[in-house]
């Protein structure tokens, strides 16, 4: 069932105890990873265990073209995979430009908490995640391949003039709050498909793709991960709500700071999810299409069309 925001916030304002556990993922296939998550959260468990198998559902299934295994590969022919995640304590941990492992976003958690540091990119992170036992998998499906053979026909040049396309992108990115009112996020991504070869996009990057601070809230970005860094738009999020602005109305607010700072924006396509201490969510995006997947308190998992500026 698709609902429209403004009913579901309306509802949850009205509502003064803390709502609790809740999940929200971006886009249709959030849907099954909230269940997963929903699993962990249901059984009293943390946060950030379930905001990490959530998304590894998307990891997984090779008919997601946007994320993980079967994910659309970079132009040439690579898939390249970012993520992150955060728990309660602010700690947090990233890979980008990860190549040949299937759950990026469980080495971002080996990073964050074997490590001292907070992103490993590349060939780097490869070895990390082969020395801490991660397999080396052929990430590039049938699927995927076929399509990347159709984009080089019908792009002939696009190498040589190296244009850059903002179709096909899909991140899931994850948040929740646990039973103790704990909150946690992930995200995770092979990227906007077709890129040039190591770009990294928003998705890894702390405060841009997401962004927790367990007094207030959390949130995550999905579109062109390049206006969503120039606005450092997660963190942007969780400081309106700070500031007292509901996770809708943050959303908001950071989507017209994205349109602000990106000239072109009417032709770019960027949204947010955010969900508050309260157990409140809210969604935003600059083009109509975007939704997200909220497991509420009172177990509805259900798809939300969020708002949108056009
Ligand atoms: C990126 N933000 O790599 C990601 C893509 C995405 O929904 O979100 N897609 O720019």
């Amino acid at each position: 069932m698709t609902v429209q925001a403004s009913h579901l916030v309306s509802q949850t304002l009205e509502n003064t105890a803390p709502l609790r556990p809740v999940v929200l993922s971006t886009w249709r296939h959030g849907l099954a990873a909230n269940a997963e998550a929903w699993k962990i959260l249901s059984s009293g468990g943390r946060a950030l265990d379930a905001v990490e198998q959530g998304v590894r559902i998307c990891e997984s299934d090779p008919n997601n073209l946007s994320v993980g295994y079967g994910g659309l590969p970079d132009r040439e022919g690579n898939v390249t995979l970012d993520a992150c995640i955060m728990d309660e304590t602010g700690d947090c941990g990233s890979v980008a430009f990860l190549q040949h492992i299937e759950h990026p976003v469980s080495v971002a958690r080996r990073v964050m908490e074997a490590t001292p540091h907070v992103m490993l990119v590349g060939e780097g992170a490869l070895k990390f995640a082969v020395v801490n036992g991660f397999k080396k998998k052929d990430l590039l499906t049938n699927k995927a391949k076929k399509e990347w053979e159709k984009w080089q026909a019908d792009h002939p040049d696009a190498i040589k003039d190296r244009q850059v396309n903002i179709e096909n992108h899909d991140t899931i990115g994850l948040v929740a709050i646990d039973n103790k009112g704990n909150m946690s996020g992930a995200c995770t991504t092979s990227g906007m498909a077709w890129k040039l070869n190591g770009r990294v996009g928003d998705s890894p990057i702390i405060g841009a793709g997401l962004y927790v601070d367990n007094e207030i809230g959390a949130a995550s970005a999905t579109g062109v991960g390049e206006a969503v860094i120039r606005a450092v738009g997660s963190f942007l999020v969780v400081e309106l709500m700070r500031q007292g602005h509901s996770p809708q109305n943050a959303c908001r607010l950071a989507t017209e700071r994205v349109i602000r700072k990106n000239p072109g924006w009417q032709k770019l396509q960027v949204g947010f999810i955010a969900l508050d201490k309260m157990g409140r969510v809210g969604g935003y995006s600059i083009q109509p299409g975007f939704d997200y997947a909220v497991y509420d308190h009172a177990g509805r998992n259900r798809m939300v069309q969020a708002k949108s500026r056009l």
